[in-house]
């Protein structure tokens, strides 16, 4: 459960991310950092170095997709099960995911939250958000059998 502290430090970061930006660079940091993540997305083109990855507009767009969907945590943090049980089932059933890798992802987000927000994203702030990262794993998991 989180906090009403908690909530107003991540709504307030919250609207100021430039999704698309963040989006971007958070899955292309996804995949350069953790290369077997790359198989899930071999229909996204050249993957083949950082500045291809880095450049790849798939890998944007998706970014942006999965960024903004993440945006709906922010939204509901008092039901972050029902608000991704779909999406859980999807990334089971139809995209066999490894739900290890909603961590990992949930790890880029605050790594790519620290290089852009610098200063103020303190070490408050970044408890606040990770516990809000680890959640939305635990939410997307949820449903895996
Ligand atoms: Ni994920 C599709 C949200 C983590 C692999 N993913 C989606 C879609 C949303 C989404 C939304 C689009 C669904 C649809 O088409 O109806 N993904 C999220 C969220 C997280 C997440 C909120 C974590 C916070 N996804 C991951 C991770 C991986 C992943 C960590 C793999 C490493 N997702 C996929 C793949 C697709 C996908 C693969 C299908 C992509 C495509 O269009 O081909």
């Amino acid at each position: 459960h989180f906090t009403a502290e908690e909530k107003a430090a991540v709504a307030n970061l919250w609207a100021k991310v430039n999704v698309e930006v963040a989006g971007g660079e958070i899955l292309g940091r996804l995949l350069v950092v953790y290369p077997w993540t790359q198989r899930f997305f071999d229909s996204f083109g050249n993957l083949s170095s950082e500045t291809a990855i880095m450049g790849n507009p798939k890998v944007k767009a998706h970014g942006k997709k999965v960024l903004n969907s993440f945006g709906n945590a922010v939204k509901h943090m008092d039901d972050l099960k029902g608000t991704f049980s779909h999406l859980s089932e999807l990334h089971c059933d139809r995209l066999h995911v490894d739900p290890e890798n909603f961590k990992l992802l949930g790890n880029m987000i605050v790594i790519v939250l620290a290089t852009q927000f610098n200063r103020e994203f303190t070490p408050q702030m970044q408890a606040a958000w990770q516990k809000l990262t680890t959640a939305v794993a635990n939410a997307l998991a949820y449903k895996y059998h």
